[in-house]
């Protein structure tokens, strides 16, 4: 059975149509679920929006509660990276986690290209090669909950903490993802270049802070995570009256500087926390496959599809 088509190549397509096609399955089912989504879809972009859905928000409070936690780093320090530049890179996973949900990744059936029809080992090369049905993704969906070292660091302190000072009272997890980026290599299809790169912001809620952790190392060729730093802050003009969230990454350079762009490169176990609403992008992996965890915080209960990822596909 022919897979579902990659999101990851579909959003570097540079059809905005056929983008928003793609898309407009799970769009739609988001604001049947809860209509109000659609007003955080249109205004939560806008700087202005997002004032004013903040002025009737409870401001920013750090309580000062003692944390157990698995990782080291300090909580001020997180919350002052990502409130200047929207990134904070340096966390560490302790080495049995890592190893643990690595074990638990290559044991267990991920979804291929989020398509519950395409139930597959990582192992399992030869499912996801064909150049003509590329899998570019694995997701585990609801089966993350099996591994208890990821629900570990989904209720870590020190997260929990760095969300309530970043998002306020409020903060709580709303996405938990655990996902393969498998390499094209293997189907020679992309090179490692990349001239299609798309960039974007997450509009899932009002206020968002995400922790990702790669499980396997990170270089050039294994889709390092981009991420444009200060974007979080404010986007131009063009891009808050923009329908869609992706943008070319030429275009986010010269809007934004290139030397604000961050390619995070990383071993095993390494971690950094991140605010999407600033642009942002997994890079098609080109050489060696990545898995990675993310951990998300917003404002707002998410449903149970959008907490694993998953997406509504479009009908063939
Ligand atoms: O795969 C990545 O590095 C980025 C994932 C991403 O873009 C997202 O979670 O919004």
């Amino acid at each position: 059975m022919a897979a579902a088509p990659s999101l990851e190549l579909i959003a570097r397509d540079n059809s905005i149509l056929r983008r928003v096609r793609e898309r407009f399955p799970t769009y739609w089912s988001d604001f049947r679920e809860d209509p109000r989504w659609l007003l955080m879809f249109i205004f939560g972009r806008t700087s202005i929006g997002g004032r004013l859905h903040k002025r009737g928000h409870v401001d920013r409070q750090v309580d000062e509660l003692p944390l157990h936690s698995n990782f080291t780093a300090d909580r001020s320090s997180v919350v002052s990276g990502l409130l200047k530049d929207g990134i904070f890179d340096n966390l560490t996973l302790p080495v049995h986690v890592r190893d643990a949900i690595l074990c638990f990744a290559n044991t267990t059936g991920c979804f291929g290209n989020h398509d519950r029809n395409h139930d597959l080992l990582p192992s399992e090369q030869t499912a996801r090669q064909d150049p003509d049905n590329l899998i570019t993704s694995g997701h585990y969906f609801e089966r993350v909950e099996d591994c208890p070292e990821v629900m570990a660091i989904q209720s870590d302190q020190l997260l929990h903490a760095v969300a309530r000072d970043y998002l306020g009272p409020n903060a709580q997890v709303i996405s938990t993802r655990l996902w393969w980026s498998f390499s094209t290599a293997i189907s020679g299809h992309v090179n490692d270049t990349n001239p299609t790169e798309m960039l974007h912001f997450d509009l899932d809620d009002w206020r968002m802070l995400k922790f990702f952790f790669y499980l396997t190392p990170v270089d050039a060729g294994s889709g390092p995570h981009l991420y444009m730093r200060g974007t979080h802050r404010h986007h131009a003009l063009k891009h808050q009256l923009s329908l869609t969230v992706g943008r070319p990454m030429d275009e986010v350079i010269s809007t934004y500087g290139g030397d604000n762009l961050m390619r995070i490169y990383g071993a095993a176990g390494s971690g950094f926390a991140e605010d999407p609403f600033g642009f942002h992008a997994g890079s098609l992996a080109s050489a060696t496959d990545r898995l990675m965890l993310e951990i998300g915080f917003g404002i707002t209960p998410p449903n149970r599809r959008r907490f694993f990822g998953e997406r509504v596909l479009a009908a063939p």
